[in-house]
């Protein structure tokens, strides 16, 4: 096992990674912009090391100054959190290049998976269910393109093999509108990706968004931890995520889980990751997968009593999987409300000093955060603050115990979203279970709060 590690991060995630690694017994560095110096997650690690100003692209994501902290520090190995660098392929390239383990699966995978077309092409040849469309690129003849639409039928989604996470994307109603969008969607991909290669997928129109957290290491076996469903967002912003699914059938989940972890070993998956779906009538389509850890990851560890990040780094450190899929058992239902400093209906970011703090805590609540009374909210950076997390033998027990750990909260000097999560536990239409990813939005488009 590794004696030190690195945690190329800020935030929670950083003090996430950082519990996982004492509990270990592994030392940790943390490195820093000049706007977290004084963040106790960076004062509790072993070392720290400043790797520039407060601006991202200045420490977070300067690769030369963070592989120089592990040089400095003797790391032996890099933990990329979520964001930032975690799905840069050159990145990972870079670290393994100058000796050190990164914590995370192989870059030429991220890079696969990194291209959205090239990722579905491999998903679809290792049996797991896409959304109709183009097989592959687009290809130039407008005739050509013409074709394909009418043969996956209207309306339909352009996208671009470079995007992803919602950017990049336009629905076509009508023929008499394709041309003109596939052109536009090029465009943009050139632009924003320098990549202008777009497909074309059959468009969803009420769908929910669920995940496969999968875990597999480099000896070819994979498992899967079940799903979580991230359907409740805002421009394309995770709100409220929930394991299991409401409603997903269990022989279902054990079925897409297979293929995801099937699929892991034929293309050599290693690490955790995750496979995103679209679910509407029953079926699961592909769309993404994600090659890091994610925000959401808590709520499959309170119904598996997992550790996603320890496993990680197991797996990173080479020992085979610790767990057989028959170890795995769901027990309960669990909530994740995303605690966010932002103005919880204009969500306007909202930086700055928590005069006030007290967390809830009780039965079955988990709390993920790097904050206290008197830190300061950084306005560089995502204005999460924080995860609060639920766990009941059933959703009604969790959504009771949300509502508590809501009400006990106290977070003061900026304005946080929790009124929004209490509207949230108190609607007929979440409380029943099964909303779309559209539901939120429409929810706040009514005049009926703020
Ligand atoms: C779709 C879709 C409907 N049909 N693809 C948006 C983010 C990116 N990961 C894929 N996205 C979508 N792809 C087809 N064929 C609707 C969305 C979508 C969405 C997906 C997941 C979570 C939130 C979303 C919000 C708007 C649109």
């Amino acid at each position: 096992m590794f004696e030190k590690i690195l945690i190329a991060n800020r935030g929670e995630i950083a003090l996430r990674i950082q519990r996982a690694c004492r509990e270990m017994g592994i030392k940790t560095v943390a490195v820093h912009s000049e706007a977290d110096a004084d963040a106790k997650y960076v004062k509790l690690a072993d070392e720290s090391v400043c790797i520039g100003p407060a601006a991202s692209a200045l420490s977070y994501l300067n690769v030369p100054a963070i592989i120089s902290a592990a040089e400095l520090t003797d790391a032996e190995a890099i933990h990329p959190g979520y964001g930032f660098l975690s799905e840069n392929a050159d990145f990972a390239e870079r670290i393994e290049s100058s000796g050190f383990v990164f914590i995370g699966p192989r870059a030429e995978t991220i890079r696969l998976m990194g291209d959205k077309v090239s990722a579905k092409d491999a998903m679809k040849a290792s049996g797991v269910p896409c959304v109709p469309g183009s097989d592959g690129a687009l290809p130039d003849d407008p005739e050509e393109i013409r074709r394909i639409a009418k043969s996956v039928g209207y309306p339909i989604i352009i996208k671009a093999a470079g995007g992803g996470g919602g950017r990049g994307m336009r629905v076509v109603h009508t023929e008499g509108a394709l041309l003109n969008a596939v052109a536009m969607t090029q465009a943009e991909a050139q632009s924003a990706f320098g990549n202008p290669v777009v497909y074309m997928e059959r468009y969803l129109q009420k769908p929910r968004h669920i995940e496969i957290q999968i875990l597999a290491d480099e000896h070819g076996n994979a498992i899967h931890l079940g799903e979580r469903d991230c359907s409740m967002q805002r421009r394309h912003q995770k709100i409220l995520e929930e394991a299991p699914a409401p409603g997903l059938d269990s022989k279902l989940r054990d079925k897409i889980g297979e293929r995801c972890a099937a699929a892991c070993r034929k293309i050599g998956y290693r690490g955790a990751g995750t496979f995103e779906f679209l679910y509407e009538d029953g079926e699961f389509f592909f769309i993404e997968m994600n090659t890091r850890v994610q925000v959401e990851h808590p709520v499959t560890e309170l119904i598996t009593g997992v550790d996603i990040v320890q496993e990680q780094i197991h797996i990173a450190a080479g020992e085979p999987l610790r767990y057989k899929q028959k170890d795995i058992v769901f027990r309960g239902h669990a909530l994740e409300c995303r605690i966010n400093a932002e103005h919880p209906y204009t969500f306007v970011p909202s930086p700055g000093r928590i005069t006030a703090y007290h967390a809830p805590g009780g039965p079955g609540i988990r709390v993920d955060s790097h904050v206290y009374q008197n830190y300061f909210v950084p306005p560089h950076y995502d204005s999460m603050i924080g995860k609060l997390l639920a766990h009941g033998a059933t959703r009604e027990q969790a959504i009771a115990r949300m509502r508590t750990a809501l009400m006990e909260t106290i977070i003061e000097g900026v304005n946080v979203n929790i009124p929004l999560h209490q509207d949230l536990m108190e609607d007929t239409n979440f409380i029943q279970g099964g909303t779309s990813i559209h539901y939120l939005e429409q929810k706040l488009a009514k005049p009926t709060h703020s």
